[in-house]
Formats: C-alpha cells, sequence, structure tokens
C-alpha cells in the first residue's frame, strides 16, 4: 500500500478545516496513520520546500508555513499519491477542478489550505522528514473489505 504526506497549513488551521480535510480522507477509504499538529521550525520549511529555493515566492513561503500551527498527516491506501493530489486540486485555488479541497475552501495561491506530496519518491522524503517510523501506525480495519475488492 502506497503513503502519502498530506499537511493542513496555517490557514487551513486558523479557518478550521483540519476536520474538513480529515474528513475527505476518511470518507474516501484511506487510512490514518500518522498525525502530528506542531509548528514547524524554520530550517524544516526550508527543507521540506528545498526544491523551490530560488523562486521569487521561497522567503514568504516558508514564512507563512512557519507562521503557526499546522496538522500534518500520513494517508495510506491504494495509488494514494495521486489520488490525494487530485482531490487537492491545482496548486492555484483559482485554477483547481470544483470539488477539489483547494477550490472549496481556497482563493489565493499562498493560501491553498493544505500540502500533498506529488510523487511517491516526495511522499517517502516528506514521511521522513516530518515522521518518526515509531510514530507511523500501522493496523488493520475490520470495514477494509468493504473499501477494496
Ligand atoms: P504544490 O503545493 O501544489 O505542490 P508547489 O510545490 O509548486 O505546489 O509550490 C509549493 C507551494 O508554494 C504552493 O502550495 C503555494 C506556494 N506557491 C507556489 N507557486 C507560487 C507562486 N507563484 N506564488 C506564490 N506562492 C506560490
Ligand atoms: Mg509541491
Amino acid at each position: 500500500m502506497e503513503r502519502t504526506f498530506i499537511m493542513v497549513k496555517p490557514d487551513g488551521v486558523q479557518r478550521g478545516l483540519v476536520g474538513e480535510v480529515i474528513t475527505r480522507f476518511e470518507k474516501r477509504g484511506y487510512k490514518l496513520i500518522g498525525l502530528k499538529f506542531f509548528t514547524i521550525p524554520t530550517v524544516l520549511a526550508e527543507t521540506h520546500y528545498g526544491e523551490h529555493c530560488d523562486k521569487p515566492f521561497f522567503r514568504g513561503l516558508v514564512d507563512f508555513i512557519t507562521s503557526g500551527p499546522v496538522a500534518a498527516m500520513v494517508w495510506e491506501g491504494k495509488n494514494v499519491v495521486a489520488a490525494a493530489r487530485e482531490m487537492l486540486g491545482a496548486t492555484d485555488p483559482q485554477k483547481a477542478l470544483p470539488g477539489t479541497i483547494r477550490s472549496a475552501y481556497g482563493i489565493d495561491i499562498g493560501r491553498n489550505v493544505a500540502h500533498g506530496s506529488d510523487s511517491e519518491a516526495g511522499a517517502q522524503r516528506e514521511i521522513g522528514l516530518f515522521f518518526d517510523e515509531t510514530e507511523l501506525k500501522s493496523y488493520s480495519r475490520a470495514i477494509d473489505s468493504w473499501i477494496y475488492e
């Protein structure tokens, strides 16, 4: 089973959207295996968004993501990396398809509510940055046979 890293950003936390984001993943059938509520240290934010270090928005992005608590999560399920990106929608909420999280709850690109890993390799990297292996819980659910055939 695949794992991905999802994070409700400080705007999503402030706006009371942690539950909405969790609910969408829970209701679809994905399994929550890690959850952490904390304020990201600057160095972790710079590492997490390292691919953007040369972009003009990098400093503002790091300042924003460290400006308040986030809800960091790991979700597990079949094809969850790509599926989660679809559920989030395009980076710019104005371009996100209706029904996606960013379209439903966001307007500006710098306030797009939630993060999701963009690839399996990216997911592995981000999960490793935010969680120790002991913080990720494997467990079976009685309902799994009603989600997977
Ligand atoms: P995503 O979060 O969809 O993976 P990304 O990795 O390209 O998008 O960018 C990371 C975050 O940086 C994104 O969620 C919001 C912010 N961002 C991206 N492009 C931006 C831009 N042109 N101006 C301001 N913020 C931007
Ligand atoms: Mg990205």
